[in-house]
């Protein structure tokens, strides 16, 4: 694998994985000596999209932005891995579309809802059931799935050693040709 400019984009529903497997991926990334850096909606909602919430449209912004932002850091020849719900199929094509398609690989981190709702790591589904979070993926909110992704992998039935070994595969694919 070759340092090249490459947004690796993670969309899934929340609880599906896509931090755990993001993180992973830069680990695996980190190990082969490439330069990587890791978006996701910790780091971004609490600095720069501060203020921003769930609706529709501030979703559509934060996305914008991660889109400018992971732009900005392939022109500076990183790898950037971002780790969104990006449940709209839009904003992801015009995404793509901003970095250039060449640049942009889709994983869909795939995972049935109530297997989400089961794990609820941090207890967001059962406040969302219950009316206290409005607007949320899966509930009250769509999750447009992708269609042709580039790589999707089921974390309900695979481990997280499996998912990676495809995700890297499909990255070293995608850096010879
Ligand atoms: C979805 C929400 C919501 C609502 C808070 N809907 O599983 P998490 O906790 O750690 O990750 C989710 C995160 C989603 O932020 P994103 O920036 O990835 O979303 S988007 O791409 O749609 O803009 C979840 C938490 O924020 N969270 N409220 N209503 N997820």
């Amino acid at each position: 694998l070759e340092q090249q400019p490459l947004l690796i984009w993670f969309t899934g529903l929340s609880g599906s994985g896509k931090s755990t497997l993001a993180n992973a991926t830069e680990f695996a990334l980190h190990q082969k000596g490439l330069k990587t850096y890791l978006l996701d909606g910790d780091n971004l909602r609490s600095g720069l999209n501060k203020g921003l919430g769930f609706s529709s449209e501030d979703r559509i912004e934060n996305l914008r932005r991660v889109g400018e932002v992971s732009k900005l850091m392939l022109d500076a020849g990183l790898i950037v891995i971002a780790a969104f719900i990006s449940p709209f199929r839009k904003e992801r094509e015009m995404i793509k579309e901003l970095v250039g398609k060449e640049n942009f690989i889709e994983i869909h981190v795939s995972c049935p809802l109530e297997v989400c709702e089961k794990r609820d790591t941090k207890g967001l589904y059962q406040k969302a059931r219950k009316g206290i979070i409005k607007d949320f993926t899966g509930i009250d909110s769509p999750y447009e799935a992708p269609i042709e992704a580039d790589l999707k992998v089921d974390t309900d039935s695979k481990t997280v050693e499996e998912c990676i070994n495809n995700i890297v595969s499909a990255i070293g694919k995608r850096c010879q040709s």
